[in-house]
């Protein structure tokens, strides 16, 4: 059987790692997460930029994956399961998931904003969350960010090939953990169901999504992924 999974914050949230609209409340309360994950953002204020997504790096170094990512992982051994995630940490990864597309980039590396070249020279530790950092700078002038798809920026077109791919040949889609707000990822599922898949939602909360998808669960991803691919055929009927 062939299953994708389509990941957001939601995925990661029981990993304690703050989802966007948490971000609204928790830690980065005053920052507006739609614009500081924006190209016109980093633009504007790079230090501001650079220290978000600095701390979001190091935080997920106290972090770890949750029951969630591991019965993703753990689905590969009777299915081939392909991850789209919308999400930058590293988690489905060290869950021991083998096909994680990032549609939306990662933390864990880094580029020169003008001329691209890859980045890993050493980061300024921080200990605690800072308001402002002063990004390195390439030699070209230019400075280092974060490898992310910002708002108005274009996605990765390989991943986006991939996920694309891996939507289309799915005999399942299980779309966990996202507001399915944000395009062209959140039209992922509607391109499973285009194609006759069936789709299951797994959120807490309503989304746009609810009442086109096959089945959604009120449930947390780490509650109801470990049981889930089991209880299928009884979902599905
Ligand atoms: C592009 C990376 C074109 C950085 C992110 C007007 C109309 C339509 C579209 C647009 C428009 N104006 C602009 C656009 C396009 C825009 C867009 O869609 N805007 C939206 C806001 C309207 N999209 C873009 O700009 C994209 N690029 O279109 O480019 C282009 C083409 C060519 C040339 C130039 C340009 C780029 C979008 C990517 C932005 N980057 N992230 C970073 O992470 O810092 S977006 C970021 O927010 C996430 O990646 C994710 O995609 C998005 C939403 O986050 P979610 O993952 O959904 O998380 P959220 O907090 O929102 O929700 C959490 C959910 O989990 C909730 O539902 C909650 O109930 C649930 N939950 C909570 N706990 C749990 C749980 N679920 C399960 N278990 C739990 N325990
Ligand atoms: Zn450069």
């Amino acid at each position: 059987m062939r299953v994708t999974v389509l990941s957001g914050a939601g995925m990661s949230a029981e990993s304690g790692v703050p989802t966007f609209r948490d971000v609204e409340t928790g830690l980065w309360a005053k920052v507006d997460p739609y614009e500081i994950s924006s190209s016109d953002g980093w633009r504007r204020h790079p230090e501001k930029v650079w220290a978000w997504y600095l701390w979001r790096h190091y935080m997920m170094k106290s972090v770890g994956p949750n029951d969630g990512h591991r019965a993703v992982a753990a689905w590969q051994d009777g299915a081939e399961v392909h991850v789209v995630t919308q999400n930058v940490d590293d988690l489905h990864e060290r869950a021991g998931s083998g096909q994680v597309h990032h549609v939306h980039g990662s933390l864990f590396s880094f580029r020169c904003d003008r001329c691209g070249v890859p980045y890993d020279g050493p980061l300024p530790a921080m200990p605690e969350p800072v308001e402002s950092v002063d990004p390195p700078q390439c030699r070209c002038g230019g400075l280092i960010r974060p490898d992310v798809v910002w708002f108005g920026e274009p996605l990765p077109s390989d991943q986006w090939d991939r996920s694309v791919e891996a939507v289309s040949r799915a005999d399942v889609a299980v779309v966990v953990g996202t507001s399915a707000v944000v395009y062209p990822a959140a039209g992922l599922p509607d391109l499973a169901l285009a194609h006759g898949i069936p789709v299951i939602e797994v959120n807490p909360e309503e989304t746009p999504l609810s009442d086109r998808v096959t089945l959604s669960l009120r449930e947390t991803s780490a509650t109801a992924l470990p049981g889930l691919l089991q209880r299928l055929p009884a979902l599905l009927g």
